[in-house]
C-alpha cells in the first residue's frame, strides 16, 4: 500500500528535550491541520504552533511540512517536533493513528523514497549503514554510499555491457542491415574477458575493504602458556581472560572486540594447543580449530624464551593462511621481529605492525567500493555468468550468448534496485529502525 498515510516517532523514545513524530502520505497536509492551530500548511517552512486534542493543547511544537518531491520521501510530508517526553510523544502519535494514519513499519519512509525513485537501492543501503555506523571509516563509507558512490562504479560497466547487448540484438532483428557492426563471438570475446576482470577486481576490494569496516575475526593461537591470553587482555585493556601459569588454563573461547585506529579485531582467545588427555581440555582445543577455520587472521603466539618443534609445527601448518607470528615475553629474552611482553601490555610493535598491514585496505575508504555483502553476491553472481560465458564463448551460438550477457547485467540492476523484486525489497528495508 503506497498511498496510505504512515506516522511513526523517528527519534529514540526516550526521555530527551525533543523528539520528532514523522508522517508521509496524502493526507499528511490535512490530518495535521486537524490536530493542531496550524491554519495553512505551507511547504518547506517551519511552523509554530500547538497539538490540540478536544480542546486542550497538548503540546508546543515546531511543525516542518514538505511538499511532494521536496520530501524524504518524494510524498507530502509532515514532521512535528515536540518536547521529547515519552508520554507526550506517543500522544501525538497516537492521535495520527486516531485520525487514520497507519503505523509505518521499520524501513517504510525509506522504503517510499526508494519505491517513488528518490535514492536507488545502494543508497539505501547506505542510509541503513549509516544510522548504524559506529566507527569512522563505516560512517564515511556510508556518506560515500549515500552519494551515489555504488552506481558511479557501475555505471561504465553497465554501459558498455548495454551497448554491446543493444549491438548484437540488431544484428539478430535485422540480419539485412549489413553495415551494422558484425558482433560475431571474436569480437564479443574480449568484452566478457575486460569485465570479468572489472567484477573480479570489484569484489576483492570490496572483500578487503569490508574487512577493515566491518571487523577482522582474529583468532590468537599458540601452545600452552606463551601468553595468548594476557596477549588478549592487553588488546582489549582488560582482565577479561584468565591467565596462570598453569598449562590448559582457558579451554572455552574468550571473545572481544577492539579498535586500533582505522582497524577494529574481533578476536578470539583460545585454549593452548597440545596432546592432552583432559577431556574439557580436548572439547576445548576442537572448538579453537574450528576458530581457526572461520578466521580472517591468525595471530600465533611464541614464547620467545622457548620455541621447540612444536612451534615450528604449528607455522609450518599455518604458513598459507594469513598470519602474524607474535614474540612474547620479550622481557626475558629478545628475539624475532614483533617483540611484545604482554604481561607489560607492551605490545605496540604488534598494533603498530597491524595498522600497517591493513593500511592499503583503509585507503580503500577514497574509492568507490562495493558496501556490504549483498551488493558483493550480486556481483559474484554476475561474475559466474561472466565465467561461464569464457568457457562457451567460442562455440556458442548469439541468442545464447545474449541471454547470458543479459543474466549478468540483471545481477547489476538488482545492486541498484533498477529491476526491483517485492521480497527482496521487504527483507530489506525490514532492517531499518522505525521512522527511517
Ligand atoms: N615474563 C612474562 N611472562 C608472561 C608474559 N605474558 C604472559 N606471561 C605469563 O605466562 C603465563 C601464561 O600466560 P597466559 O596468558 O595464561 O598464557 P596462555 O596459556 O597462552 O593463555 C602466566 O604466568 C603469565 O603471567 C610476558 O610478556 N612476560
Ligand atoms: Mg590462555
Amino acid at each position: 500500500m503506497l498511498n496510505d498515510t504512515i506516522c511513526a516517532i523517528s527519534t529514540a523514545l526516550k526521555d530527551g528535550a525533543i523528539s520528532i513524530v514523522r508522517m508521509s502520505g496524502e493526507d499528511a497536509f490535512s490530518i495535521i491541520k486537524e490536530i493542531s492551530d496550524l491554519k495553512e500548511t505551507v511547504p518547506n517552512r517551519i511552523a509554530y504552533g500547538h497539538i490540540i486534542d478536544n480542546g486542550e493543547i497538548i503540546d508546543e511544537v515546531l511543525i516542518s511540512c514538505f511538499g511532494k518531491g521536496h520530501s524524504y520521501t518524494c510524498e507530502d510530508m509532515v514532521e512535528i517536533n515536540c518536547h521529547g517526553g515519552v508520554y507526550v510523544t506517543k500522544m501525538i502519535l497516537n492521535l495520527l493513528l486516531q485520525k487514520g494514519c497507519r503505523l509505518a513499519e521499520p524501513g517504510e519512509f525509506t522504503k517510499r523514497a526508494y519505491l517513488n525513485g528518490r535514492i536507488d537501492l545502494s543508497e539505501a543501503d547506505a542510509i541503513n549503514d549509516l544510522v548504524r555506523a559506529e566507527s569512522d571509516i563505516q560512517a564515511r563509507s556510508a556518506i560515500r554510499g549515500l552519494n551515489g558512490s555504488i552506481e558511479r562504479l557501475l555505471t561504465p560497466l553497465m554501459d558498455e555491457m548495454k551497448d554491446v547487448l543493444s549491438m548484437i540484438e540488431v544484428n539478430i532483428d535485422y540480419p539485412e542491415y549489413e553495415d551494422e557492426k558484425q558482433m560475431t563471438n571474436d569480437v564479443i570475446k574480449p568484452y566478457i574477458l575486460k569485465w570479468q576482470k572489472q567484477a573480479q577486481e570489484m569484489i576483492e576490494k570490496a572483500e578487503r575493504f569490508s574487512l577493515v569496516k566491518d571487523g577482522i575475526d582474529t583468532v590468537i593461537i599458540g601452545k600452552p602458556n606463551v601468553g595468548k591470553s594476557s596477549l588478549l587482555n592487553a588488546l582489549l585493556e582488560q582482565d577479561k581472560a584468565i591467565v596462570t601459569d598453569i598449562e590448559g588454563t582457558t579451554r572455552d573461547l574468550v571473545e572481544g572486540k577492539v579498535r586500533l585506529k582505522d582497524i577494529t579485531l574481533n578476536l578470539i582467545d583460545t585454549a593452548g594447543l597440545r596432546e592432552t588427555q583432559e577431556r574439557i581440555e580436548q572439547i576445548g582445543i576442537a572448538k579453537t580449530y574450528e576458530a581457526i577455520d572461520k578466521a580472517d587472521l591468525i595471530i600465533i603466539v611464541l614464547d620467545s624464551a622457548n620455541i621447540d618443534e612444536k612451534d615450528k609445527e604449528l607455522l609450518e601448518r599455518y604458513k598459507d593462511r594469513d598470519h602474524i607470528v607474535v614474540y612474547n615475553k620479550s622481557d626475558l629474552k629478545e628475539t624475532g621481529e614483533i617483540r611484545i611482553s604482554a604481561l607489560h601490555a607492551d605490545i605496540a610493535s604488534l598494533t603498530d605492525y597491524l595498522n600497517d598491514k591493513y593500511q592499503e585496505d583503509i585507503d580503500l575508504i577514497d574509492e568507490d567500493v562495493l558496501n556490504n555483502e549483498r551488493q558483493i553476491a550480486l556481483m559474484k553472481q554476475c561474475l559466474n555468468e561472466l565465467d561461464q560465458m569464457t568457457v562457451h564463448i567460442d562455440e556458442a551460438p548469439l541468442d545464447m550468448v545474449i541471454t547470458d550477457l543479459e543474466e549478468a547485467y540483471h545481477y547489476l540492476c538488482q545492486i541498484l534496485g533498477k529491476e526491483y523484486q517485492e521480497d527482496l525489497i521487504d527483507h530489506m528495508f525490514r532492517n531499518f529502525c522505525l521512522g527511517k
